[in-house]
């Protein structure tokens, strides 16, 4: 997977990039990033990559000419062109499911904004989506971006230790999680349930799953509406309802 992403700050990549799973990642050849300051797509002397906004009020707005001609850098001649994602609240919320969707691709472009936002034929004629972390406003596009590289590059083969565990995360079986617990047994008279400790490994894996249920049921009953449930799943899902009412 090959992450291009265009800020005017690449400096804040550097422990994110340099850091743990992503940098190994990086090591192994599975992932390649490339930060592209696309201010060295400015063309005057003063390197202008923001203006005022035409119908006056506050704030500078990106222009266009610097990130149109970044991004065709960036495009190869004969191949098709990769998804340009525009960091930005009005996007789409970025889920499990969309992160899972990005890591079929073998190309990124991710845009960072800056400042009050982005001259409009930025939205409407260079990128292909917009991406939002969430409903709040930063002050830059760069940690959405490092988000996305995140959330993206952990699905990809080979980054996490132990590929399996990206199946089982939160919201990609669609439920949260189960809880996690390690040694020791007993800390400071708080006990691993005793099930994990049993050795038998089909009623670990039913303890879990219906953990996760629970969980799920309580916090966000709102994924149970879309997550893949068996019978035996509806059925324990009952189950609690039965026990609330009581
Ligand atoms: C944002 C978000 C976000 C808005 C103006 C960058 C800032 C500045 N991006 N999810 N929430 N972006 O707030 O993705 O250009």
């Amino acid at each position: 997977m090959r992450f291009d992403i265009l800020t005017l700050f690449p400096e804040m990549f550097q422990g994110f990039l340099g850091t743990s799973i992503i940098k190994r990642a990086q090591q192994q050849g599975i992932v390649e990033t490339n930060l592209i300051n696309f201010r060295d797509f400015a063309t005057d002397k003063h390197h202008t990559v923001d203006d005022t906004p035409y119908g006056g009020g506050g704030g500078m707005v990106l222009k266009p000419e610097p990130l149109f001609r970044a991004v065709e850098s960036l495009l190869e001649e004969g191949k098709e062109k990769p998804p340009i994602l525009l960091m930005s609240p009005q996007g789409a919320t970025l889920t499990q499911k969309k992160a899972e969707e990005l890591a079929q691709h073998s190309h990124l472009i991710l845009l960072c904004g800056h400042y009050e936002g982005y001259d409009e034929r930025i939205r409407t004629h260079l990128v292909t989506e917009e991406i939002s972390i969430g409903d709040y406003v930063l002050t830059g596009g760069e940690l959405p971006a490092m988000i996305v590289v995140d959330s993206v590059s952990r699905l990809l083969p080979g980054v996490l230790g132990n590929d399996s565990s990206a199946v089982t995360d939160s919201f990609s079986t669609g439920l949260l999680e189960y809880p996690h617990y390690t040694r020791p047994a007993d800390f400071e008279g708080l006990k691993v349930p005793d099930i994990l400790l049993s050795g038998h490994h089909q009623n670990i894996e039913t303890w879990r799953r219906q953990q996760a249920l629970t969980r799920t049921w309580e916090k966000r009953p709102d994924l149970l509406e879309t997550a893949p449930l068996t019978e035996e799943d509806r059925n324990f899902l009952q189950g609690l309802a039965r026990k609330q009412r009581s």
